[in-house]
């Protein structure tokens, strides 16, 4: 063999078992050593936002929820303009809706004056501007009898006071029937609206509290007899001074002071607050309020008191 083939065949040999630079298998693979992260998580740190309370999982209805039914609208309140009570007639100026009869006037003391402390007078006034409905109502005022010039002081009185004043409704159609009946009404024991039973012929309806400081007696002159003897509050009818329905005898009545005064009519019951005490308190039978026009009336005879009133207002009932 030539030194070329013995060469040639050597180097054959050698390149058959030079190992590759890249391996053929996954088996010769290097064996390199897997770092495995094994980092443990890093615990969050509780935040302010982190809640405090437990969250309690709300329960999944069932059922969906029922559709609330669609209310029809509340229309709001229409206020009643008579519900409430009426503004206060003050009387601080003179007021034309009240029309004076008789020795009526107006005093600047800001009230109405139905006789002054005089002999033989009649007086009377009315709101001749409004004509009250039938029906249940309240009434508040005040009156101030006695023989001071000015009221809510003390003076020595002259004699025993007297007649008395007295608030009335009268059912009329209107002034002129009105203006008549104040005409004819009979003063002393009929305390200027005495039309009606011993005092007249008058047939129609009306309502009365009376404030009466003078016992009257049958005697051919007067015409009726006071149940009592003491100054005395009385709901009486339809213009007869003589047949008292209910009354409550009040001895410090003419004492110059000025008293509030209420007067409720509720159906057939009549209730009357003095000063804010209950004097009156019972059934009439057979009463309905008919309504009308309201005033004052007074009288005096030989004996004598100033007869005022004032701040008057009413209410009805609300519906
Ligand atoms: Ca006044
Ligand atoms: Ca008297
Ligand atoms: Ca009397």
């Amino acid at each position: 063999m030539s030194v070329l083939r013995v060469l040639f065949l050597f180097m054959t040999f050698a390149c058959a078992r030079a190992p590759t630079s890249e391996p053929h298998d996954a088996d010769v693979l290097p064996t390199m050593p897997v770092q495995e992260h094994h980092e443990e998580p890093t615990p969050l740190e509780p935040t302010a936002l982190e809640p405090t309370v437990p969250i309690v999982p709300t329960e999944t209805p069932s059922e969906p929820e029922p559709t609330p039914p669609v209310l029809p609208e509340i229309p709001p309140d229409v206020p009643n303009p008579d519900c409430d009570w009426s503004a206060v007639e003050n009387f601080d100026v003179p007021n034309a809706d009240w029309k004076l009869y008789g020795n009526a006037t107006w005093d600047a003391g800001g009230w109405l004056e139905l006789t002054g402390n005089m002999q033989t007078r009649k007086g009377a006034v009315f709101n001749v501007a409004r004509n009250l409905d039938p029906g249940d109502i309240v009434l508040r005022f005040r009156v101030s009898m006695g023989q001071c010039d000015v009221p809510d002081t003390s003076c020595t009185p002259q004699s025993d006071g007297a007649d008395g004043l007295a608030l009335s409704v009268f059912h009329v159609a209107d002034e002129s029937e009105l203006s008549a009946l104040l005409t004819v009404a009979q003063p002393g024991g009929g305390l200027g609206y005495g039309v009606g039973g011993e005092y007249g012929n008058y047939a129609g309806d009306a309502l009365h509290i009376e404030f009466d400081t003078w016992y009257n007696i049958i005697n051919g002159v007067e015409l009726h007899t006071d149940p009592t003897r003491s100054n005395h509050i009385a709901i009486t009818m339809n213009g007869d001074p003589g047949h008292h329905v209910l009354w409550r005898a009040m001895p410090a009545l003419d004492d110059n002071r000025w008293h509030d005064v209420e007067l409720q009519i509720n159906g057939a019951h009549v209730t009357v607050l003095f000063d804010g005490q209950t004097i009156i308190d019972d059934v009439v039978t057979g009463l309905r309020f008919k309504g009308g026009f309201l005033g004052f009336t007074a009288s005096t005879g030989f004996y004598t008191n100033h007869h005022r009133f004032d701040d008057l207002q009413f209410k009805r009932p609300c519906e």
